[in-house]
């Protein structure tokens, strides 16, 4: 079986747009660190002079004009879980999804009751728009925010808590895309002041994951477009 090619030891560079504070980019840099990918972090500021993600440049690698995109060679990938899911099939090992089809699915489950039904409701864009458009002052809006965050966190803690498949990670004892994505979403919860008291089985992962030097270097506070660093 031919034995993939590692980024660092081709021309094919891995090249990550990323913003330190984005929850999408920051389930990217979660699932390159866990495959050892050596990558350059390429920052575009979302608040910089309205929006650095806004710039004719970065509209052509991503026309929706929202990171991560993931550069590799040529090639643009956008969309954080189909990047997770292309670095996982082009380098295999450790995976980032399970053996076994029925926890595969449980995991893109999981994974994607946040990329799809908690995130997009509390995206910067969308902020923007209940603010310039309908005038929504920044305390209903904080509080929409914390609304979705806790529906998502609610039904993601049930689904844990009364799974035999539930391990040291969101599904089993590896860590998987939900973990990637789960993670992130705890690091918005906290930054919104969100009550996470009610949620034991995601506190214990994320203790877990935060522990791992994958996880830990994808921190928002360790990259470096925060400030300070
Ligand atoms: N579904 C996309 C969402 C990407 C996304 O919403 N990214 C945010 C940062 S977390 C962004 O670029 N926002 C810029 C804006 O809203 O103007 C993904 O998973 O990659």
């Amino acid at each position: 079986m031919p034995q993939p090619i590692r980024p660092d030891q081709s021309p094919e560079r891995l090249r990550l747009y990323s913003y330190w504070r984005s929850s999408a980019a920051y389930r990217v840099r979660i699932g390159l660190n866990l495959k050892g990918l050596r990558h350059d972090i390429l920052p575009v500021h979302l608040l910089r002079d309205g929006g650095e993600q806004h710039s004719e440049s970065f509209a052509a690698a991503n026309p929706q004009k929202l990171i991560p995109v993931l550069q590799h060679g040529e090639r643009m990938l956008r969309q954080s879980l189909s990047i997770l899911e292309y670095i996982d099939e082009i380098w295999p090992s450790p995976p980032l999804l399970p053996a076994v089809a029925r926890d595969r699915q449980r995991a893109r489950a999981l994974a994607q009751l946040i990329v799809c039904d908690v995130h997009p409701l509390n995206n910067l864009r969308v902020m923007r728009y209940l603010d310039d458009t309908w005038g929504v002052p920044q305390p209903e809006r904080d509080e929409w925010t914390r609304h979705w965050m806790v529906e998502g966190l609610r039904a993601f803690e049930e689904i844990l808590s009364d799974h035999p498949s539930t391990g040291t990670f969101c599904e089993g004892e590896l860590p998987t895309i939900a973990d990637c994505c789960l993670i992130p979403q705890l690091y918005n919860a906290h930054r919104f002041g969100v009550d996470l008291q009610p949620y034991p089985t995601m506190r214990r992962i994320e203790a877990a994951c935060l522990a791992l030097p994958a996880f830990d270097a994808a921190r928002p506070e360790r990259q470096p477009d925060a400030p300070g660093s």
